[in-house]
C-alpha cells in the first residue's frame, strides 16, 4: 500500500510519546555504546539520522517487507495495528526474540552481524518480513 513513508510513522510516535520519558528528543548522550562505523560511500538507508530503521506492524503485515540496514544500526519495530504482534527469528543472524506488544508498542534490535535475517509474528501466519544487513 502506498501510504506515509515508513519513517514518518515512528517519528511521530516519539513525538507523542516523548513527553513521558525524557525531557529532550536528542539521543546523543544515552545511548551510544559504540561509534558508528561511518562509512564514506554508502549513505544512511533514509533519513539524516542512519542509526535507526524503522519498522511499522501495520495491516497485520510488516512494513517494508524488506528492510535494508547496516550493522551497527538499530532497527525498531513500532506497533500501528489494534491487534498485538511480535518479532520472532526465523534465519539468518541469530537474534532473541521480542515478547507479544499491543498497539504503540515497540521492539528494538541492534544489528550486530551481516546476513539476512528473517522473522515472523507467530500470532498472524504469513506475517514473515526480512532484514538485509550489510556489513
Ligand atoms: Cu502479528
Amino acid at each position: 500500500m502506498k501510504r506515509l513513508p515508513a519513517a514518518a510513522l515512528p517519528l511521530i510516535l516519539l513525538a507523542l510519546a516523548g513527553c513521558g520519558s525524557s525531557s529532550s528528543s536528542s539521543s546523543s548522550s544515552s545511548s551510544s555504546p559504540s561509534s558508528t562505523p561511518a562509512a564514506t560511500s554508502t549513505p544512511a538507508t533514509s533519513g539524516a539520522s542512519g542509526a535507526v530503521v524503522p519498522i511499522v506492524m501495520q495491516n497485520i503485515a510488516f512494513n517494508p517487507a524488506v528492510t535494508h540496514a547496516r550493522v551497527g544500526q538499530t532497527v525498531k519495530w513500532t506497533n500501528m495495528d489494534s491487534a498485538p504482534h511480535n518479532v520472532t527469528y526465523v534465519g539468518g543472524p541469530k537474534f532473541t526474540s521480542s515478547q507479544t506488544f499491543a498497539n504503540g508498542g515497540t521492539f528494538s534490535l541492534k544489528l550486530t552481524k551481516a546476513g539476512t535475517i528473517q522473522y515472523r509474528c507467530t500470532i498472524h501466519p504469513g506475517m514473515n518480513a526480512t532484514i538485509v544487513v550489510a556489513p
